[in-house]
């Protein structure tokens, strides 16, 4: 009989972002990114390899997927199998606790737990950076969400076979806050692969965009190791404002902002004004998370929830690791 493993991963928010590939088929990223972990949103996937099965079969808060999710999923266990020399398929339950699919990073903790699960589950040694360059061929953004804190995910070269994140910090070095205003409980338009092939082939602005994805890596990555939220707050905006300058300058433009979306990155300037040390990112969707500090982050969450168009807010610690058990089935 197979043991059952079940995983925990966190999501992340990239505070230098990931945006096109240096290797479409291997899943390599054409720029550096840098991430937080976030303690509030989380995936938790059982699998269990099962002689019985004839197909993979997987199940999303309660709905059982097919097509390409559950060809997404088929394929990182096809590795999984690879590795382990199985030919067993598997049984995959797993849960979100925010909305699937809404630019809320699902992908980035779903496929970190998938990979951890998959890993335990077939008997494989749990080696993190292994898990991460196995999550990372199924979403790049996945790579970081294995580690807790503050994660680092290198740029690839084209045919390179493995890249991993790394961790910068663990969670316990900076004590910040993440307050997500939720704008729409849809998925999203243009899914973030799409999205990426679309900008890279047609936006002129592609280019200058991987010439300064490195220092705004950097520029992060150093205001987290000095723990200047002044520093992280304005490279984390720059990121995410020319990431999505790049995006809309595609041809026929990429335009993930909505109204509310704006009203939030106007409503996050004027408190600036009045003193308040917050600064937002925004990835491939129209929801808006704002950097702040732990005495600051009850006032934005509350100044957000005003914003018209916000459904919801919800307010992050910095997350953990993500960890698995495996159990008897
Ligand atoms: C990020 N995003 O760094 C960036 C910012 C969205 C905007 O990583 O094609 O789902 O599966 O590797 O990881 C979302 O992209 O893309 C993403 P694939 P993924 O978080």
């Amino acid at each position: 009989m197979h043991v059952r493993a079940t995983a925990r991963a966190h999501a992340n928010i990239a505070l230098a972002k990931y945006w096109g590939k240096a290797d479409p088929e291997q899943n390599l990223p054409a720029v550096p990114s840098v991430s937080v972990t976030l303690d509030a949103l989380s995936t938790q996937t059982e699998v269990q390899f099962d002689d019985a099965l004839e197909a993979d079969e997987l199940t999303l808060d309660a709905v059982r997927v097919q097509g390409r999710g559950l060809k997404r999923a088929a394929r990182l266990l096809d590795e999984v199998r690879a590795m382990a020399g199985s030919k067993s398929f598997a049984r995959i339950t797993s849960h979100n606790s925010f909305p699937t699919g809404s630019g809320l990073a699902s992908s980035a903790s779903g496929f970190a737990a998938l990979a951890l699960a998959s890993m335990a589950a077939a008997g494989l040694p749990i080696d993190r950076a292994m898990a991460s360059d196995m999550a990372r061929r199924a979403s790049a953004s996945a790579a970081r969400s294995i580690f807790g804190g503050f994660v680092r995910l290198e740029a690839g070269a084209p045919g390179q076979r493995t890249l991993a994140a790394s961790p910068i910090a663990p969670a316990g070095h900076w004590d910040i806050r993440v307050v997500v205003a939720v704008t729409s409980l849809g998925p999203k338009r243009v899914g973030s692969t799409e999205g990426m092939r679309h900008t890279a082939s047609t936006s002129p602005y592609y280019g200058p965009w991987i010439e300064m994805s490195r220092g705004l890596a950097d520029r992060v990555q150093k205001a987290i190791l000095d723990r200047n939220l002044v520093a992280l707050g304005e490279a984390a905006e720059h990121s995410a404002l020319s990431m999505h300058a790049c995006a809309m300058a595609s041809q026929p433009p990429l335009v993930y902002l909505e109204p509310a979306t704006l009203a939030c990155v106007e409503a996050v300037r004027r408190l600036r004004e009045q003193g308040v040390q917050a600064w937002v990112t925004i990835d491939a969707g129209p929801h808006v998370k704002v950097l702040t500090s732990p005495e600051q982050a009850a006032r934005v969450a509350e100044h957000l929830a005003s914003v018209p168009g916000v459904l919801r807010t919800i307010e992050s610690r910095v997350g953990q690791d993500a960890s698995v058990e495996v159990t008897e089935a």
